[in-house]
């Protein structure tokens, strides 16, 4: 930590804050230490205690948003105030290319709200979003239609289930609902369960169709991004990798309801998307592994990876004919651009991946990584490892109806969960204590779960990082006090930075961003008028 010692670092963090606050916060900012595979405890998923600002988003935002918000030919209503819909309508930035389904449909652009008003608040709003569905159903046509509850729909008590069934029978499309009202759970990871478990339950399985292909995986828990998915699609397809489905950048409820015919489930993002990998294992023997393709090394990796679980010659071949042709650009681009950000600082406070797989590609240019934390990650995302037995009941699942999934035997396909865990153990692929956050980051940096505004502020303060990385609420403020901040969501309009060609393309924007002079001219309001820090501040 810039030779600064982190005990005294985590204690000034703390120190302004009451006494219970900063007992409960010390158990969320954690000095890591890496023994072996080991590494400390750290305090996640649970409430942000009320008073501080916290980064983090809504069950909604996590189901309606990020889960089905990719998903360009189901029909998405929100059901509930129209300030709910809005915000969720594509400010994500996944794209999608509808030439890919026959029927060209994409409903992402729309934003369908059943937009409640006080009358719905007082006598119930199932008569509207019965109209709603009709109404979208005659103008679209869709194949589907899904329902997403926000906070007033619990609290009056709507039925969306039953008024998704009478619709279905009544259209006789595919309807369903979630009840993934904004409250529940602590963060948008309740709304991460409740989509997997619902796209489940009513659509994974549907069609039994197996489409031709070698190596057919589905890639989970990659959104599409500013155009990721296209550039992994690209890379699949040169490798000669069958794509069944993505859940769900770039997707499509058809493929959705084929992917369990697949052999195998890539995990890119597993905090968004573990609870469909191990209901679709339980369910029809599919295996899983973890891959990262974030980072060119990452991308390299995790090909190899899916090759070592085929075991098959002619795929490995393939894989490093691929590898050998993308790496050199890379190298070429790290040679010319590492000079200039070998040994700079940054710091990664995103959602509940991105903070862990961006710090490879800082690697790569030698950037170093001196804090990171996650919004709403779970230990296993922090620690590592599949299992963790202490935090099987986590703050989440109180609220979720859980599904008693069973093996089908009629779809279970034995052969392709070869003794599964125990396969993939033996081969080294399974989701190991060595892929967390916390094992791969240094020994003495500061892990920050759910950080605050005051803290951030504060480490923008003692660190004077070269580039800060979260989301758009953090964006300005950062930017105010003259440090280059990026955005790990939406990537300011940049991307795609996945894959080898989106590699290229972070480390130019990086190098851009760490090496321009504008940032030093830069004074905060309340640098230049002391006055203002007084009027905000914080006793
Ligand atoms: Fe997974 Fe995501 Fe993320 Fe996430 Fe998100 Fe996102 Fe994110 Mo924003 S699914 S956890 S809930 S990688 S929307 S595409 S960028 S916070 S780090
Ligand atoms: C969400 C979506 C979000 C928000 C990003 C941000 C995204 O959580 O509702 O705060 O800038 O990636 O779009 O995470």
């Amino acid at each position: 930590l810039d030779g600064m010692d982190p005990e005294k670092i985590k204690e000034e963090l703390l120190s302004r804050y009451p006494t219970k606050v900063a007992r409960k916060r010390a158990k969320q900012i954690i000095i890591n230490k890496v023994e072996g595979c080991e590494v400390p405890v750290i305090q996640s998923n649970v409430r942000t205690i009320p008073g501080l600002m916290s980064q983090r988003g809504c069950c909604y935002a996590g189901c309606k948003g990020v889960v089905l918000g990719p998903t360009r030919d189901i029909v998405n209503i929100t059901h509930g105030p129209i300030g709910c819909g809005f915000y969720s309508w594509l400010t994500r930035r996944n794209q999608t290319d509808p030439s890919t389904t026959p029927d060209g449909h994409n409903f992402m652009t729309y934003c369908f709200s059943t937009d409640m008003q006080d009358q719905e608040i007082i006598f119930g709003g199932e008569k509207k979003l019965k109209q709603a569905i009709q109404e979208a159903y005659d103008n679209f046509k869709p194949k589907a239609i899904a329902v997403f509850s926000t906070c007033p729909v619990g609290l009056i008590g709507d039925d969306v289930h039953s008024v998704c069934r009478e619709m279905k029978d009544k259209l006789g499309i595919n309807i369903f609902g979630f009840s993934c009202e904004g409250y529940k759970g602590v963060s948008q990871s309740a709304g991460h369960h409740i989509a997997n478990n619902q796209i489940f339950k009513h659509v994974i399985g549907n069609d039994d169709t197996v489409k031709e292909g070698d190596f057919k995986i589905n890639l989970l828990g990659e959104y599409n991004i500013g155009g990721d998915a296209f550039e992994i699609e690209r890379i699949f397809k040169k490798c000669g990798i069958t794509q069944v489905a993505s859940f769900s950048g770039n997707s499509s409820i058809d493929a959705f309801a084929n992917s369990h015919t697949a052999d195998l489930n890539l995990i890119m993002c597993h905090r968004s998307i573990n609870y469909v990998a191990e209901m679709m294992e339980k369910k029809y023997g599919l295996p899983w592994i973890k891959v990262n393709f974030i980072g060119a090394e990452a991308t390299a990796k995790s090909l190899r990876k899916i090759a070592a679980y085929f075991e098959d010659q002619k795929l490995t071949d393939k894989v490093e004919e691929v590898i050998v042709q993308e790496m050199p650009q890379v190298l070429k681009s790290i040679a010319e651009i590492k000079p200039r950000t070998e040994g700079k600082r940054a710091m990664l406070f995103v959602g509940g991946s991105r903070a862990h797989h961006y710090q490879e590609l800082f690697k790569e240019l030698g950037m170093i990584t001196l804090s990171a934390g996650y919004e709403f990650g779970h230990r296993d995302d922090y620690e590592g490892r599949k299992v963790l037995p202490s935090i099987k009941v986590d703050a989440d699942s109180r609220n979720i109806e859980e599904l008693s999934v069973k093996a089908d035997p009629e779809k279970f396909n034995p052969r392709k969960s070869p003794e599964n865990l125990q396969k993939l153990k033996e081969k080294g692929l399974e989701f190991s204590s060595y892929e967390g956050m916390m094992p791969e980051m240094k020994n003495g940096v500061l892990v920050i779960d759910d950080i605050t505004q005051y803290e951030t502020e504060k480490l923008i303060e003692l660190f004077k990082p070269d580039i800060f990385c979260a989301g758009i609420k953090e964006k300005y403020t950062i930017q105010k006090y003259g440090i280059p901040m990026k955005q790990l969501h939406s990537y300011d309009y940049g991307g795609p930075y996945a894959g080898f060609k989106g590699a290229l393309n972070f480390y130019k924007d990086i190098d851009r961003m760490v090496n321009s002079r504008v940032w030093g001219y830069l004074k905060a309001p309340w640098q230049i008028k002391p006055e203002l820090a007084a009027t905000y501040a914080w006793e």
